[in-house]
């Protein structure tokens, strides 16, 4: 069967591509449009051509799976459909519903008309994938919305309702019906014989001043991170605005090649997929109905339940906001009206969608009103105790049904669940600081947690716009359980002989949103020894400094003090001697001989202890998958997408040498520091994340042999 119907109606043609789940313009596609196309063009019965899809979406681009097979580069390629679009006289209309994206759209662009229901979104997300478009978007749509709106979209990656693609000209109407309309409007263009715009064709665009380009580059360079993507985008659409349709379109294709090969492109396709495999928990019964959650409570309206809240109340979700006093829901609820009233002003959000929020949002300080939620998170300091008589007290006032969640960022939850008699229906929901803006949700699993639970909490993941990894139960969990070896070696390096701004500007420049120095002055240091002094304790035998206790010795509590590692005017950080002094003091009461770091060892040294412990953490079971972990770093701690995540960056530079330094880091730092024997295994064998369980089931056969 062709993955493209054709009938006629009337005497229009209907080309109806039916491809699940989301179209995409994989081989079978290409080959039944063209196939449909060619049979329309020479079929004496058909004045006119409508192309639409079956399904919840219109074509939602290149079939990203396809990158780099074969399959890709076979003809037809989208190209030659476009080609033979442009070619046709005959009209054809696009006919748009759910998302017409990437290759999805340019194909639309090259239609000769474009009708969609007001539901439907267009976009040219490319960049997300470290692409751009590469089958005429770039040329098209300058051609037919100018080159600055061309550039916000195609280097935002962001899709535009159909009421606002109608206001630039992207589409030429909306309807209700679309199959009929969009036959009705290729009918019309039919009968009026007028000529077919050819926007490729089209060389409206050559009086386009320079400087727009100049500006833009300069806007992308502060917000791409280290990105290619964003450049080449602005590259194309400027090659738009001085080539004739086919030289630009040719520009494109080269700039697009370039795109495809980078390294870039393969960390952002690994994290797409990888997005969508943590999304899918083996083991689940697949028939497992996730619970509805019509109502949740909210136990601490701090900064964090309070962030909690308003990711509820923005999905439309009712809220209980509980505290133990009427002063401190008072507090937590001007914080959050504060952040409303700011993100309307910034012009983020509608007012109407936020006081709809804000109505959603109820305050108690009395446990029984929780009679009817279906789920209560917890969100109050990090005590064992304070939280499980919580859950002691949240155990009797909710109905049984009722999930009980505690959004501790380390602590055990089976110490948590045994305070209740449900310990099957207790899961930690792990929010990310700021909650509302943060999109991880790490899901940590009890022993006892049940399926539907899981399931449950992962479905309510993407209902309210977050981006869900189950975990399973450890002190710090996925994310944090890494994050101490990545500080670690930061302050490790500090003592050997780097400055703050070198370890920093390493980091910043690998693309981490903020050195791992200056995230620190901004939590605050002080806040950090008591941890500190904890894990001293813990491994009396690891190497160790004082370097933070030292600073807040002096004073230097981080960005609230105004100094730490750096000195603070306003939110500007600038090197300080002052810090450096006590840094260097701090190296000789060690005894430690300052020496010059090169940036790659400072990169190296800070990222593969990630991967070293994201291996023991794939050992212990705790992550399911290397992906997984990747999407824990990119949406938790901002670690660069177009790296891949730490895993697929670990996995590039290669396991073997991540394990020699686990190995050298482990004889200068202690034991915990080693590499696992899973890492160890892949390293000697030559094998990578995707043998993770054949190399488990290896290691646990001669286990059981020995
Ligand atoms: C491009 O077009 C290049 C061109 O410019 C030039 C070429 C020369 N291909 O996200 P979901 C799968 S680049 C293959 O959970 P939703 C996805 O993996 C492309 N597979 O659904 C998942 O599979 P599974 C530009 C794809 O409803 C399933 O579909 N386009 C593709 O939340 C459902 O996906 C884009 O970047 C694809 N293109 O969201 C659009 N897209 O079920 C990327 C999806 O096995 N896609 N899959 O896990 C999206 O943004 C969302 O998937 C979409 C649906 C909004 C469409």
């Amino acid at each position: 069967m062709s993955a493209v119907a054709y009938r006629v109606e009337g005497d229009v043609a209907v080309l109806t591509v039916d491809a699940p789940p989301v179209n995409a313009l994989g081989l079978a596609v290409r080959q039944g449009l063209l196939a449909g196309l060619d049979r329309a063009v020479v079929d004496d019965a058909v004045a006119a051509v409508v192309l639409i899809c079956a399904g919840s979406t219109f074509i939602a681009g290149a079939d990203i799976s396809e990158f780099g097979t074969a399959k890709a580069l076979a003809e037809p390629r989208i190209r030659t459909i476009q080609d033979l679009l442009e070619a046709s006289s005959k009209p054809v209309v696009a006919a748009i519903h759910g998302t017409a994206l990437g290759g999805g759209l340019e194909v639309a662009l090259a239609c000769h008309a474009r009708v969609a229901v007001a539901s439907a979104k267009l976009g040219l997300p490319e960049v997300k994938l470290g692409l751009l478009p590469g089958a005429g978007g770039t040329v098209r749509l300058p051609r037919l919305v100018g080159p600055e709106v061309a550039l916000d979209m195609i280097t935002s990656g962001a899709p535009i309702a159909a009421t606002r693609a109608l206001e630039l000209g992207v589409i030429d109407v909306i309807v209700e019906d679309l199959e009929a309309g969009a036959i009705a409007y290729a009918a019309g263009l039919a009968t009026d014989g007028a000529p077919l715009p050819v926007m490729a064709r089209d060389e409206r665009l050559r009086d386009v001043d320079p400087a727009l380009f100049a500006d833009y580059r300069l806007k992308v360079g502060k917000k791409a991170r280290g990105q290619i993507a964003p450049f080449r985008i602005v590259d194309c659409v400027e090659a738009a605005c001085r080539l004739p349709g086919a030289e630009a379109l040719a520009f494109e294709a080269a700039a697009f090649a370039e795109l495809l090969a980078s390294d870039q492109r393969k960390g952002l396709v690994h994290y797409f997929f990888a997005e969508r495999e943590a999304r899918k928990i083996p083991g689940l019964p697949t028939d497992l109905a996730p619970q509805p959650i019509r109502k949740v409570a909210v136990i601490g309206a701090g900064l964090m339940g309070g962030g909690i809240a308003m990711v509820f109340a923005n999905a439309g979700i009712a809220v209980t906001l509980v505290d133990v006093g009427q002063e401190a829901l008072e507090r937590g609820l001007g914080v959050i009206r504060k952040t409303y009233a700011a993100s309307v002003a910034r012009g983020s959000t509608p007012q109407a969608k936020a006081d709809r929020a804000l109505a959603l949002i109820h305050t108690t300080t009395d446990y029984a009103e929780l009679r009817d939620v279906d789920l209560a998170i917890e969100a109050v300091f990090e005590n064992m105790g304070v939280k499980q008589a919580i859950f002691a007290r949240l155990d009797a006032a909710t109905p049984a049904h009722a999930i009980l969640a505690s959004n501790t960022s380390g602590l055990d939850i089976d110490a948590i669940a045994s305070a209740t008699l449900r310990p099957e229906r207790v899961i930690g929901i792990h929010f990310f600081s700021p909650a509302n803006v943060m999109k991880l949700m790490e899901n940590v699993r009890g022993a006892q947690t049940s399926p539907e639970v899981i399931a449950t909490v992962m479905a309510l993941g993407r209902q309210l716009g977050k981006v869900p990894v189950l975990a399973g139960n450890c002190d710090g969990f996925i994310g944090n359980r890494m994050l101490q070896y990545y500080s670690g070696e930061a302050e490790f390096m500090l003592i050997e002989g780097a400055t703050p701004e070198q370890v920093d500007r390493v980091a910043e420049s690998f693309g981490m949103a903020m050195g791992p120095l200056a995230m620190r002055d901004l939590s605050a240091l002080d806040l950090n020894t008591v941890v500190r002094a904890a894990r001293r304790e813990a491994f009396p035998d690891e190497r160790c400094t004082l370097i933070v206790e030292r600073l807040v010795e002096a004073g230097r509590c981080g960005q609230k003090t105004s100094k730490g590692y750096y000195r603070y005017e306003g939110r500007t950080r600038l090197p300080d001697p002052e810090a450096l002094a006590i840094i260097e003091a701090h190296s000789r009461e060690l005894g430690v001989a300052r020496r010059a770091f090169s940036d790659e060892e400072i990169r190296d040294r800070l990222f593969m202890p990630l991967v070293n412990e994201g291996a023991k953490e794939l050992e212990e079971g705790i992550a399911l998958r290397a992906g997984d972990i990747d999407v824990v770093w990119v949406n938790g701690y901002a670690f660069p997408a177009h790296r891949g995540g730490p895993m697929f960056w670990g996995e590039q530079m290669g396991l073997d040498k991540v394990a020699a330094m686990a190995e050298r880091l482990a004889a200068a730092n202690g034991e915990r520091w080693a590499p696992g024997p899973l890492l160890r295994r892949l390293a000697e064998t030559g094998r990578g994340w995707s043998a993770v369980g054949e190399v488990l089931a290896e290691l646990r056969g001669e286990m059981q042999v020995a």
